[in-house]
């Protein structure tokens, strides 16, 4: 028997957005299939296997809202799930819902082409098999395209080289001497990790940017823990305040400005939140200013300098660590991190005073001559985020115009609230450019959501008498965002980050970490807050889709 290639909607992507989207169009009678490049469901969490990957945001909020049942029952033994606890939880989600039938693994999109005569999309993927849908929602991810750095003799290093977003499942590396390059999120867990004793023989740091870093305050939730977050679930209290705070991280944001406060009333602020643990409860629930207002920056970059000097015992280790930018990037947090250093096996290369020079057989070489030499280079750089992902891919939709043609007019991704994009009818993005900058599961929990009341107001409208019967787009009116909507939603968002010192940092959030980007320090989020974003796209349902259009197909 062929296999079957017309659906109502394709899914691109299997991590959490791509699960709950899946789930949610099947619930609506839809006929769908999820395809994802990987060989399992579980997208970031899938890729990411490098020692000491875990979520930074706290367990108890790092998964999705809408399950009570997992919310109360499913078990996280510490304040941060680790990588293995989180796919695990997704690939549970996906059997306790039978959801597994419905994904078509090793299956990438290639290409994504919109038929105005019918309208529908014809989706091509890796090996050529063309699949048919009248909706498409992608959930590729933010950051699921590796960056890889471009340094001479790249390619002559004769150890293991492995990027930490595609590592490999069975490694030991007890007696190895290993490098790891970046010092980001990903490379500030990779070598906390490491560093331990007995885990490498030699542990070298190659990082350009030092950065702030902070505790994140895991340990074992006890069971009295675990009650109080159970009656919050129950009470509705827990998610009630995830929905209504700024970036959804699970306690509430300051409102108090930095200096409003006598000077030793913030430093107990500062330790207050340091003991308690998490980047952005730091960098959100000490004082309301750090981000924007530069003297705030500074008050609070100091005294995490402080603790970095007295942490870091080695005086030369800790003028390296000491960062020189503004405390304006994602937040960081750690296990240990700084203390790793204390260790002698531990070091760290400052590239900012001693650039790389050069790859080659043995190892690494820096502009002072010295060659380090390593038995494997770990690759803690990054990803081209965003718009990337999009960008691989060729996406046309209305006139044949491609997404980067669109995106190019404005010289940088656009969407309206995150999830349309004008001239591309029926399609959706989950996590796509200029959504909210916040916790993500939160996040994709309200977007997944909305799509898929919006795809269901869309079928209503149409007075569709049958659904999931597949290929049933002929003759059907679409959904799509009017580009008076995207503009000013771009207008909006470029209006809120113009105050914010994210600006000033170079980081995958405003696509200043790749050399050479199509769209560098073009705005990626709305920088609105989780609530304000729920209130303005729960407004455009309610009003019944002001921003978007519906157009019969050209052959009706
Ligand atoms: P992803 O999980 O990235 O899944 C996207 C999937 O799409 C991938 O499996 C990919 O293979 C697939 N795909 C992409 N393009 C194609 C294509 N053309 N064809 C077929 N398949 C394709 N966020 C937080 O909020 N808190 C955290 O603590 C946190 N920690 C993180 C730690 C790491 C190491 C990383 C890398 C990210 C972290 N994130 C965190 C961000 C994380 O990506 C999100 O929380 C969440 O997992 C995103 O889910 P998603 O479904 O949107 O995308
Ligand atoms: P990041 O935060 O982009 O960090 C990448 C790191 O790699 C950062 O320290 C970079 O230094 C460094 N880097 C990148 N290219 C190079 C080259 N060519 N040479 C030396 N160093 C380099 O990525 P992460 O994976 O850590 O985190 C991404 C997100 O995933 C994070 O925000 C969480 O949401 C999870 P730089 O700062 O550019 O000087």
């Amino acid at each position: 028997m062929s296999q079957q290639t017309e659906f109502d909607a394709i899914v691109v992507g299997a991590g959490f957005g791509g699960i709950y989207q899946l789930y949610s169009l099947l619930k609506l009678g839809l006929s769908v299939r999820a395809i994802d490049a990987a060989s399992d469901v579980g997208g970031t969490w899938y890729w990411n296997r490098y020692p000491g990957a875990m979520s930074d945001t706290n367990s108890f909020i790092y998964r999705y809202s809408w399950d009570k049942e997992d919310l109360l029952e499913y078990p996280w033994p510490e304040h941060y799930v680790k990588q293995p606890e989180v796919l695990k939880y997704l690939q549970h989600v996906v059997e306790k819902h039978d959801l597994r039938k419905y994904f078509l693994f090793n299956t990438e999109m290639r290409s994504a082409d919109f038929d105005e005569d019918k309208n529908v999309w014809k989706i091509k993927t890796k090996d050529g098999t063309i699949y048919t849908a009248r909706y498409v929602v992608t959930a590729l991810g933010l950051l699921s395209k590796r960056n890889f750095p471009d340094y001479p003799g790249v390619h002559s290093f004769k150890g293991e080289m492995h990027h930490t977003g595609a590592f490999p499942r069975e490694y030991d590396f007890r007696n190895k001497r290993v490098g790891v390059i970046g010092s980001g999120s990903t490379g500030v867990q990779v070598i906390t990790a490491l560093g331990k004793p007995g885990q490498v023989k030699q542990l070298t740091s190659f990082q350009r940017s030092p950065q702030y870093s902070v505790p994140s305050g895991d340990g074992p939730v006890s069971k009295e823990e675990r009650e109080k977050f159970n009656q919050g679930y129950k009470d509705g209290s827990v998610y009630d305040q995830v929905f209504n705070s700024l970036v959804a991280f699970g306690f509430d944001e300051s409102t108090i400005p930095t200096f409003s406060v006598s000077e030793e009333e913030r430093q107990r602020i500062y330790q207050e939140n340091w003991d308690k643990g998490n980047g952005f409860r730091f960098m959100f629930g000490t004082f309301c200013d750090i981000t924007y207002d530069r003297a705030a920056n500074d008050a609070a970059c100091n005294f995490i300098k402080s603790k970095i000097k007295e942490t870091v015992k080695d005086p030369e280790k800790a003028r390296k660590l000491l960062p020189d930018e503004p405390y304006a990037r994602r937040p960081l947090c750690d296990g240990g991190y700084y203390q790793t250093f204390n260790n002698d096996h531990v070091d760290v290369v400052h590239l900012k005073e001693t650039p790389i020079t050069e790859f080659n057989e043995n190892g690494i070489r820096t502009s002072d001559g010295k060659q380090h030499d390593l038995d494997v280079i770990i690759l803690a750089t990054g990803f081209d985020a965003m718009d990337a992902n999009y960008m691989r891919v060729s996406i046309k939709g209305r006139n044949r115009e491609s997404l980067q043609d669109h995106w190019d007019k404005k010289n940088g991704p656009s969407t309206y609230i995150g999830m349309a994009v004008p001239d591309f009818p029926n399609w959706f993005m989950i996590t796509g450019p200029m959504g909210a900058f916040a916790n993500l599961p939160p996040v994709i929990d309200t977007q997944v959501e909305w799509i898929t009341d919006a795809i269901k107001a869309q079928m209503e409208r149409d007075n569709e008498k049958s659904v999931g019967a597949g290929g049933t787009a002929e003759g059907k009116k679409t959904i799509e965002a009017s580009q008076a909507a995207e503009d000013g939603w771009l207008e909006g968002c470029y209006k809120l980050a113009a105050g914010t010192l994210f600006t000033e940092a170079n980081s995958w959030i405003f696509g200043t970490n790749i050399p050479g980007k199509r769209y560098a320090k073009a705005l990626t989020f709305f920088f609105g807050g989780l609530k304000t974003y729920r209130q303005i796209i729960d407004k455009e349902a309610q009003d019944g889709y002001p921003g978007f259009e519906n157009r019969a197909p050209l052959a009706a």
